[in-house]
């Protein structure tokens, strides 16, 4: 009797599992969210702009210091392209952007960082596709890209959302 109970308890324990990492292995190998497609969201629209699409945006080369949890402080150059830049290419509407109280920036890995709307517009703000001339590399390849946020004032980069695959506005 009790035997049979704790069967039922492992396979039932067994088959979450397994489907659980299904789930999660099929948005890891999902090769079309590597491709540097990043989709917007806002009131209750979306947009989605290619690697194509936002690399042929006005390019722009700067300097700010990466910090990951294996690398101390380091100054890198940087090649991306503004997040207002990109929000504007997406044809968000000013009125969606105006009633807004914040930007989330989503990576792959279910990193989410926040931002408020003002940040989200101003000037220090990138997503960037190259480091040190260099493309970011993916997930999937230890990289941190194809695109990454990097806000630079962010001193400790534990904002720089990396695999940045989804833009929300709310
Ligand atoms: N997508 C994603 N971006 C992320 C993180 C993460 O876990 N996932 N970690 C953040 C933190 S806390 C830091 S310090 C930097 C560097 O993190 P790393 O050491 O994991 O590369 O990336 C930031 N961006
Ligand atoms: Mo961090």
């Amino acid at each position: 009797m009790i035997n049979n109970k704790l069967v039922l308890i492992i396979a039932i324990l067994a088959i979450a599992t397994l489907t659980l990492a299904y789930a999660n292995m099929k948005t890891m190998n999902n090769p079309s969210m590597e491709d540097g497609t990043i989709t917007f969201v806002w009131s209750d629209e979306t947009a989605s702009l290619n690697f194509e699409e936002i690399t042929a945006l006005e390019n722009h080369q700067f300097k700010a210091t990466e910090d990951t949890s294996t690398s101390g402080p380091k100054s890198r150059k940087y090649r991306g392209v503004l997040l207002k830049d990109l929000l504007n290419k997406a044809d968000i509407d000013d009125s969606a952007l105006k009633s807004a109280s914040k930007v989330l920036v989503k990576g792959l890995d279910g990193y989410v960082i926040a931002m408020s709307v003002d940040e989200a517009l101003s000037d220090h703000v990138y997503l960037a596709f190259e480091k040190d001339g260099k493309p970011l590399g993916t997930l999937k390849k230890g990289g941190s890209g194809p695109f990454q946020l990097i806000i630079v004032k962010d001193s400790f980069s534990q904002r720089w959302c990396k695999y940045v695959f989804e833009v929300t506005i709310e």
